[in-house]
């Protein structure tokens, strides 16, 4: 096995270094220009939370390729039972020959995820693909057609979870027309609520159900969708008691609540799932990202009669639950518990608002700290207004990945700076990157 990077930032070159500008060059003839670059440099190794560019250059990850490496990139678990189980065979097909990985994940999932009736699960490839899977088996369940989801949702990039997915720019524009039988309902956005803050819970809950009675019927909803912390959205966290209310709607309607933990599920925002914090029991989980240690993994796990209501061959796919990435599942669930990462989430959690708090007393534009665990983020306004400032963000993103700090962003108006770290990434390296953030706000807001 390679030797673990430092745990430190180092800067060999400027970035982009020019094999990184060179590569990229090659990257632009080659590669489909409707794909973004968060940091135009080229990664050769990774480990916990630092990138190794090729020429040189540590950058520290705050963003673990977008919530996926909760337990550190390339961890020596992962990397282990990785090698031994491509050594031993790399592919069957489950529903060809099946193995013993892809149960022991299920058996997993249907353990880690609440409530405590009896549970199934089914592995796929991405969050879309097993998004688009729930809302199918929820429809068979329930025989019913129409499909509740909320404004600043963001569900995945195929059809179906394009039209479950709210922001048009950059993820729908030009590639319609859309799924049907999709009802959009007003997200409880604290921050940008017009109504009274002391009331939003129940003032949300009302305009939601009330919506679904008149302008579709209760009894004619599969499902209510939503993630319990909207990631692409901006991290956007409901208000206490939208949840609960939301999921009994749900029960007392015949309705599945399914949860989408494809961003804040496994240990990230200090609990296994983000749903946790209230104690909402929904009877169906999507969970990816996390789930395996940047292996290609996702999972549908619910109720055993809503899983078990589709008849055999109705569910499937060449590659879902494939026996290297179950095994990095394995390993990562494995690392989550020894290493107690659910309580390092927390942990994180204060270091990262410590610093934030303090950058904001500084400066104004940064409207509000939000999230849970290490999911928080910041969002950024015009000061002394809660108009939106995209232009401050990209000035503090590029300053910091000039000094080797990768910062992901987020919202639906293009205005939130996200810190996603590594669960593993230790006290000092997260310093140094706040420290690294607090001068890029000194130097550019
Ligand atoms: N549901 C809540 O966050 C993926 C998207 C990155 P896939 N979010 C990152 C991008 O720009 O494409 C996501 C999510 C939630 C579903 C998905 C979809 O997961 O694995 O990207 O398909």
């Amino acid at each position: 096995m390679t030797e673990k990077l430092p745990q430190s930032r180092h800067l060999a070159t400027e970035i982009p270094g020019p094999l990184s500008t060179a590569a990229m060059q090659r990257r632009s003839e080659a590669v489909s220009g409707g794909l973004g670059t968060a940091i135009p440099v080229i990664i050769k190794r990774a480990s916990d939370a630092i990138l190794e560019d090729i020429d040189g250059n540590r950058i520290i990850d705050l963003g673990s390729g977008i919530g996926v490496t909760t337990v550190g990139n390339a961890a020596p678990l992962v990397v282990e039972r990785v090698q031994a189980a491509v050594a031993a065979f790399t592919h069957t097909n489950f529903t060809t020959a099946p193995y013993m990985g892809y149960i022991e994940v299920c058996e997993a999932l249907n353990r880690l995820t609440p409530g405590d009736f009896k549970k199934k699960s089914l592995l796929q490839n991405s969050g879309a693909e097993a998004v688009e899977n729930a809302i199918k088996i929820a429809r068979h369940y329930t025989k019913r057609p129409a499909i509740v989801v909320f404004e600043h949702a963001y569900h995945g990039r195929t059809n179906l979870t394009m039209a479950l997915t709210a922001k048009n720019v950059p993820y729908k524009e030009g590639f319609g027309p859309f799924a049907n039988e999709i009802y959009r309902m007003p997200m409880p956005y604290s921050y940008r609520w017009v109504g009274d803050q002391t009331t939003i819970s129940e003032d949300a809950l009302k305009m939601v159900t009330t919506k679904i009675e008149k302008e579709i019927g209760a009894h004619n909803v599969a499902a209510i969708l939503i993630e319990p912390i909207q990631g692409e959205g901006g991290f956007i966290v409901p208000p206490k008691g939208f949840l609960p209310g939301l999921s009994k709607f749900a029960t007392d309607n015949k309705i599945v609540f399914i949860a989408d933990e494809v961003q804040s599920g496994f240990a990230r925002t200090g609990d296994w799932f983000a749903v946790n914090n209230e104690n909402v029991v929904p009877d169906m989980i999507v969970t990816a990202k996390g789930i395996a240690g940047g292996l290609p993994l996702a999972a549908v796990t619910a109720r055993a009669e809503i899983m078990d209501s589709s008849h055999i061959g109705g569910l499937g796919g060449t590659y879902g639950g494939n026996p290297i990435a179950c095994a990095a599942a394995l390993a990562a669930i494995e690392i989550i518990e020894s290493e107690k990462l659910v309580d390092r989430a927390r942990h994180l959690e204060e270091i990262l608002t410590t610093s934030l708090k303090a950058i904001a007393a500084k400066h104004p534009e940064i409207g509000e700290i939000r999230g849970r665990g290490a999911m928080i983020a910041i969002e950024l306004v015009k000061a002394g207004t809660k108009d939106p400032n995209p232009e401050l963000m990209g000035k503090v993103i590029k300053y910091c990945q000039s000094k080797g700090v990768l910062i992901l962003t987020a919202g639906s108006y293009g205005n939130v700076i996200r810190f996603l770290p590594p669960l593993v990434i230790t006290d000092e390296l997260l310093a140094d990157a706040l420290d690294v953030l607090t001068e890029a706000f000194d130097a550019v807001a």
